[in-house]
């Protein structure tokens, strides 16, 4: 029988490109998992936007929607573009942590500013995987990679913390492993306006994995061992300096949108 979620994937693109044991393809599943569960058959009223990295190839070429691929970093400023003139579609942006937190982070920051109504989906493996594994701004202290061969001395980017505080409407923090909440969180999202920032942790097989002598789902493993809730943290930096990484729903709020308000500005 041919599987459901199949619907959401252009045939002809498969299979992709991605390693053996990538997180993308299981960020890719919960997405159209959510999709399925909110009954929208069909994303002729999607398009979306990738700047450069192999999580950005997850929409283009793979799902089957209009979608855009631009260059690195500068997917958000594309997606806004394409929001403002065409504000009755969903627009997704689909991305690692280099092109989005790095590459892209000043758009980042701006976009949740402005409550921008556009869902933005941040596949972090904490590097650069692509370009082989590079120091990223959200590499965890003393990771080693090829730019770190000693460990990384910087602390990473709280991008969950940094979003909420810039306004936007929804923000979560899950890893792969966290499958059903991390469908439960596109389902919430999908569905509401304004600035959506979703993060997902992810195991990259080729740059790190490999690197630490672990196979993909011992890989997953350290990171759901690593993972502690939000409720149970005080500080969220201190634990983030500590190794650990947060899970859980940082904002779900209900303000206006970019949209709502450029339309009340007209009346
Ligand atoms: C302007 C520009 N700078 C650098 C590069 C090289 N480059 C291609 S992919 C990539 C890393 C992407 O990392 P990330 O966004 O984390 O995605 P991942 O591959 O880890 O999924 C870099 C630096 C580029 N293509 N364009
Ligand atoms: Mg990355």
């Amino acid at each position: 029988m041919r599987h459901p979620l199949l619907k959401y994937l252009r045939k002809e693109a498969l299979p992709t490109i991605f390693c053996p044991g990538c997180g993308n393809g299981i960020v890719a599943k919960a997405f159209f998992h959510a999709l399925d569960e909110l009954g929208i058959d069909s994303l002729r009223d999607f398009v979306f936007v990738s700047g450069i990295g192999c999580a950005a190839w997850i929409p283009s070429p793979y799902i089957k929607a209009d979608s855009i691929h631009v260059l690195h970093g500068r997917a958000l400023p594309v997606a806004t573009g394409i929001k403002l003139v065409r504000p009755e579609l969903n627009v997704v942006v689909i991305g690692g942590d280099g092109d989005i937190a790095g590459i892209g982070g000043n758009h980042l920051v701006h976009a949740a500013r402005r409550n921008m109504d556009i869902l933005v989906i941040m596949v972090n493996n904490m590097v650069y995987g692509m370009t082989g594994g590079q120091v990223s701004p959200t590499t965890p202290i003393s990771m080693v990679t090829p730019t770190t061969p000693k460990g990384n001395i910087e602390p990473p980017l709280d991008t969950c913390e940094i979003i909420k505080g810039c306004g936007a409407n929804y923000v979560a923090r899950w890893s792969v492993g966290h499958y059903m909440q991390l469908k439960n969180s596109f389902k919430e999202a999908i569905t509401i306006d304004g600035f959506r920032f979703i993060e997902v942790i992810a195991q990259c097989t080729a740059r790190v994995s490999s690197r630490q002598g672990l196979t993909a789902g011992e890989h997953i493993k350290q990171i759901l061992k690593r993972s502690i809730p939000l409720e149970k943290v005080d500080d969220t930096l201190t634990a983030l300096f500590r190794g650990k990484i947060v899970v859980g729903k940082y904002a779900d709020r209900r303000n206006p949108g970019y949209l709502d308000r450029m339309e009340a500005g007209r009346e």
